[in-house]
């Protein structure tokens, strides 16, 4: 069988050796007697080409001239180390002589769009083509090195998810995506026909990795499909995403939970740091600043969270603190998010006031300003702007034991400590006109003695996108749903 070599390993140390090569035709040029074409393997490229005479027949030169761009093909050629090195390919020190060229998959003539132009600068100068047009062909999009670094690093996102708590004794469940009841309140369901029955699709796994705790499971992850039926046209709702869920049994508080956070969010993003590769290729056409996500000294000293030390950590001494828990995020009641808010906004909010999207986006730059973060927790939300099941504050009934999750002004996470006492829950229920009677069974769950628990739900996109500084969500989402999109 033939042995195939890959385009990023050509190089001069193979002078004068027989290769064959499969890829794809970047582009193609002809001139006299000369052919030149550029072979194209993800972010790797090499220069290929032919002279016809003596040992190459003009029909060779030929062939190779008119290959459409894109397609895919199989090469024999000799390595050939070159003098002046080839600055427009991956692979500067060779280029290949071909001997015989096979086309396995030749692609249209007329290509819907070309890959420079879904690799374009969004700041770039002339005709853009627009993100609608890049995503109804997206397997043409995905081969631009920034589109296809993105899902690289959005795969290691959930990579680190999952490491991260398979470390500390979490199991991963998979729950029921058809449900007979809506699992979330506020946000739309989709209605499917079920046997002559509805059922819904589930807006989250919210229930049943509760009831998973209560079944002595007690720390528990998913990775699943979330469905939401909101007519949501913004730059971070999609229809259909990724929930990356946790819930765990809790002892004295809800920091509990938010300590795994922190640990599980500051292990993600330094470890992301290491992707340089894909990071650069992203950077190339998005622009963004660093996460900055270390919290100084003087910060610390000023709100007295973890511990006190005269230098900012090395990323590597900052993972082994988490994983002493000797240091924490910034964690800010509600109510002093909306006093911070107060002080510039001239139309001041309650404290139990909900934040809208500019508001929230504000208060992320003003939290920078101050601690010289991008990332902070808000605890104590407002029990009005919270599901039914939330914990409410032990000392102020107009809280609850909640908070969510921001980076550069924007939600990734939301979680709470859950009611665990089905009187309460009924009783919460009631004042909020919740009707519990179709999850009878969630509030029986709690009837056979439950453990105290609380968790976090995290969209992976959002975090794609946010730690990625990428102004729309559609770009983290392989195939994104939308209320205008469900195709490709
Ligand atoms: P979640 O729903 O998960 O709590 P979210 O980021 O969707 O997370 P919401 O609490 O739904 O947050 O809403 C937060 C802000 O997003 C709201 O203040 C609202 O202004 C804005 N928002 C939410 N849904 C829409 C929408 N469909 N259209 C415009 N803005 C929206
Ligand atoms: P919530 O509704 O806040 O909480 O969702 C959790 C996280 O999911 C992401 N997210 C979305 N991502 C893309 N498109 C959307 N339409 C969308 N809506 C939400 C956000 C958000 O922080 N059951 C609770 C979680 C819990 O308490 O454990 C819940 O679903 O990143």
């Amino acid at each position: 069988s033939v042995v195939f070599t890959d385009v990023a390993n050509l190089n001069a140390s193979l002078d004068g050796q027989q290769v064959t090569v499969r890829a794809r035709v970047h582009t193609t040029r002809k001139k006299g007697k000369l052919a030149f074409a550029v072979l194209r393997d993800n972010t790797d490229s090499v220069q290929a080409m032919a002279a016809a005479g003596d040992d190459t027949p003009k029909e060779l030169v030929d062939f190779i001239g008119q290959i459409p761009c894109e397609s895919i093909v199989d090469v024999v050629a000799v390595v050939s180390k070159v003098e002046a090195p080839i600055t427009s390919t991956s692979q500067t020190d060779v280029e290949l002589k071909i001997l015989k060229i096979h086309v396995v998959s030749e692609a249209l003539r007329v290509l819907p769009y070309t890959i420079e132009d879904a690799a374009r600068r969004e700041d770039a100068e002339g005709i853009k083509i627009n993100f609608d047009t890049r995503l109804a062909c997206r397997w043409m999009d995905l081969r631009s090195q920034a589109a296809n670094a993105i899902f690289k690093i959005q795969s290691r996102v959930g990579q680190y998810f999952r490491e991260f708590l398979i470390d500390q004794d979490f199991t991963e469940i998979h729950s029921p995506k058809m449900i007979s009841t809506a699992s979330e309140g506020g946000a739309g369901v989709f209605k499917l026909g079920y046997f002559g029955r509805d059922a819904y699709l589930a807006q989250s796994p919210q229930l049943y990795k509760q009831m998973a705790v209560q079944g002595d499971l007690k720390r528990v992850f998913e990775v699943g499909p979330v469905f939401r039926a909101e007519n949501s046209n913004t730059h971070r709702h999609l229809t259909e995403f990724v929930g990356l869920d946790m819930e765990m049994a809790i002892n004295e508080h809800y920091y509990e939970v938010l300590d795994v956070a922190e640990a599980l969010f500051g292990f993600m993003f330094v470890k992301l740091l290491k992707h340089t590769k894909e990071l650069e290729a992203i950077r190339a056409q998005y622009t963004f600043e660093d996460l900055v996500f270390q919290v100084t000294p003087e910060t610390i000293a000023e709100l007295g969270i973890g511990i006190i030390d005269e230098n900012v950590p090395s990323t590597d001494e900052y993972l082994a603190r988490i994983h002493n828990r000797e240091r924490r995020m910034i964690r800010i009641p509600y109510a002093k998010c909306i006093a911070l808010l107060n002080t510039i906004l001239e139309n001041k909010l309650e404290e139990t006031e909900d934040i809208n999207t500019a508001n929230e986006k504000l208060l992320g730059t003003l939290i920078k300003k101050r601690y010289g973060v991008d990332w902070f927790i808000s605890d104590r939300f407002p029990s009005a702007c919270r599901p039914f099941y939330t914990m409410p504050c032990p000392d102020d009934e107009r809280f609850t034991n909640s908070y969510d999750m921001f980076i550069r002004g924007e939600e990734i996470s939301s979680g709470a400590q859950r009611i665990h006492d089905p009187e309460l829950l009924l009783a919460r229920a009631k004042s909020l006109n919740v009707d519990l009677t179709p999850i009878k069974d969630y509030v029986d769950s709690f009837r056979l003695g439950a453990w105290p628990h609380g968790g976090f739900g995290v969209g992976l996109e959002r975090v794609a996108m946010l730690y990625l500084g990428l102004s729309n969500i559609r770009y983290a989402s392989l195939f994104p749903r939308d209320p205008q999109r469900i195709t490709p």
